[in-house]
């Protein structure tokens, strides 16, 4: 179970840490370019010091009632990182886009990995994505961003995002995606109650069964406050169980800001399974 990310392959039978780099302008209030490119350098060099084997680089807010970023924001904020990361430091780069542009843009300088909340949907995308010949994250999302928690209902939550993966995994594969670049995500808290997340989280096994590695993230998620009572800046311990959990589940990739806090919990569960009688 290998999967090779721009000249990097890793073994994603195992669990692996993705620290999260967000590029957009509320994540650092500074104001100028060079600042947040140099910052957001920073920061993904203590993650890699911290164990992460792959930063995911967004510069596009899909937080609810966010303002919608323009195709030349997301690349002005977007490349300059990419390319100062991927020239520096060694990890993979993923790229959180749904953009053909900011896809083709990010491979270019170095991106070994789309990260794409809208699966590929978007006008160009999938072609964008076979060009560049990396793999892929298709996530489920319900509804849009601006919307999606306002009531959302599913039949059967886990059939359903199910079906909605393998339909994109369908397309994907008709377009050119090889078979073996593709990774799937239930896309916690996209268009999810706390019951629905909850019910993928059980399902993780069954999810990974469809014949793809997973990529999940929870990361100081609100389906973590909904369980916990706690405010997201005092999520880590709820964030890190959602992490153990995934791992012991057979998650390849779990996306989170805490790296350090992760990787720990990470080896733990490694230990475990490689003493098992
Ligand atoms: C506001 C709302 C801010 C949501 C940030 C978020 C995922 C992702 C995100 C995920 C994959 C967050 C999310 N979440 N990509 N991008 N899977 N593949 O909490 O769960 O980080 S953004």
């Amino acid at each position: 179970m290998r999967m090779k990310f721009a000249g990097r392959e890793l073994d994603l039978s195992r669990s692996h840490v993705m620290g999260i780099v967000n590029v957009t302008p509320d994540s650092f209030s500074d104001g100028g370019q060079y600042n947040t490119t140099e910052l957001a350098v920073q920061r993904a060099r203590q993650m890699v010091a911290d164990g992460a084997t792959f930063v995911d680089v967004g510069g596009e807010s899909t937080r609810p009632g966010a303002a919608p970023v323009s195709e030349q924001e997301e690349l002005d904020r977007v490349s300059p990182v990419v390319e100062a990361i991927a020239r520096q430091l060694d990890v993979v780069v993923s790229v959180d886009t749904s953009s053909a542009a900011v896809m083709r843009e990010g491979a270019s300088l170095g991106a070994g990995l789309i990260n794409d909340v809208r699966a590929l949907q978007r006008e160009g995308a999938v072609e964008a994505a076979v060009e560049t010949g990396l793999p892929v994250c298709l996530m489920h999302m319900k509804g849009a961003p601006g919307t999606m928690q306002e009531r959302p209902e599913y039949r059967h939550v886990v059939r359903d995002v199910a079906a909605f993966l393998m339909d994109r995994v369908r397309v994907c594969e008709s377009a050119g995606v090889p078979a073996d670049q593709i990774l799937l995500d239930p896309g916690f808290g996209f268009g999810k109650s706390a019951e629905h997340n909850f019910q993928l989280l059980a399902a993780l096994e069954q999810m990974r069964m469809l014949g793809y590695p997973l990529l999940v993230g929870m990361s100081r998620k609100t389906m973590l406050g909904q369980v916990t009572g706690r405010e997201v800046s005092e999520r880590l311990p709820a964030s890190v169980a959602a992490a153990t959990i995934s791992a012991l589940k057979g998650v390849s990739v779990i996306r989170v800001h805490d790296v350090r806090e992760t990787v720990d919990a990470v080896r733990v569960v490694e230990a475990m399974q490689s003493a098992a009688y």
